[in-house]
């Protein structure tokens, strides 16, 4: 079991490692002034996206992000109900995914139950993501949507907003997959920490909450839509399903999968 884990792990970082370097070299012929680019691959005269045709149909991934006690988790629960409902493909995932064993470490470390050095966890979170990505391509592929409570964004604003340089949190992200929206709920840090109070886990501090607010402020980019988190539970889920599903039906439609991140 726990070599299987661990070959496993092994496999997904070292195409983690690819990923990256490709994207890396790619890179060097773009200028740099969008986050999210669409890496294309010239193979025999053949132009293709990072996954199949351009046109194909496909899943779409969608994220969520804001801070703890935002109603990520909720909203995301009531999310996959409705697309079911609709007849959708769609299964709920969520980062950090504790179960596997880079998962068990990050779990440890969120209960206080191990100590680890700032850029070791923020690096751990990143291969939590890794060891993902062949399935989350997979999934996608196979006309899967994927609703993802927390993401990269989450990664770069909570490492960086314990003072970790903003550039280096952001690089081992880059070469993930993109999502093709990010749903920002939007809470003042107060309201948030009023909200049943918080659970105890590291991160959980109204102080430390407002320096994650404004990490996140610097990573909106073109793919976010900002919800306001502070309206009833039933009216952020309205305006959710909304935006939610016009992307759904963009990307069964066929729309090129683009990686994370330039800049
Ligand atoms: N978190 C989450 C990070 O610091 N980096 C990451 O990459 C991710 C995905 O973990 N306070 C933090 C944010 C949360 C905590 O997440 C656990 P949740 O959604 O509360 O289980
Ligand atoms: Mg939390």
């Amino acid at each position: 079991m726990t070599h299987a884990c661990s070959v496993t792990v092994s496999k997904a970082l070292n195409l983690g490692a690819f990923a990256v370097r490709r994207s890396l070299n790619l890179g060097l012929n773009f200028s740099c002034k969008c986050s999210v680019r669409s890496i294309r691959i010239m193979e025999n005269g053949n132009t293709s996206s990072l996954m199949g045709a351009d046109n194909e149909s496909r899943g779409a991934l969608v994220v969520f992000e804001g801070l703890d006690r935002s109603g990520k988790t909720s909203q995301c629960g009531r999310l996959v109900s409705y697309l079911e409902g609709l007849g959708h493909s769609v299964e709920l995932w969520r980062f950090p995914d504790r179960t596997t064993s880079v998962g068990q470490m990050i779990s440890a470390y969120l209960t206080n139950n191990s100590q680890l050095d700032d850029h070791t966890i923020h690096l751990l979170f990143s291969a939590n993501r890794w060891e993902k990505r062949s399935l989350m391509e997979a999934k996608l592929k196979a006309g899967t949507t994927l609703i993802v409570d927390r993401y990269s964004y989450s990664g770069v604003a909570f490492s960086s907003a314990k003072g970790l340089d903003f550039q280096w949190c952001k690089a081992p992200e880059i070469g993930l997959i993109a999502p093709d929206l990010v749903i920002y709920l939007d809470i003042v840090p107060e309201k948030a920490a009023e909200r049943g109070g918080y659970g105890g886990e590291r991160y959980e501090q109204l102080e430390f909450q407002r320096k994650v607010a404004q990490r996140y402020k610097l990573l909106e980019d073109s793919s976010w839509k900002i919800v306001d988190a502070c309206q009833p539970l039933e009216d952020v889920e309205k305006q959710v399903k909304e935006i939610v599903l016009e992307h759904v039906m963009t990307c069964q439609k066929g729309k090129p999968v683009s990686s994370l991140w330039s800049c």
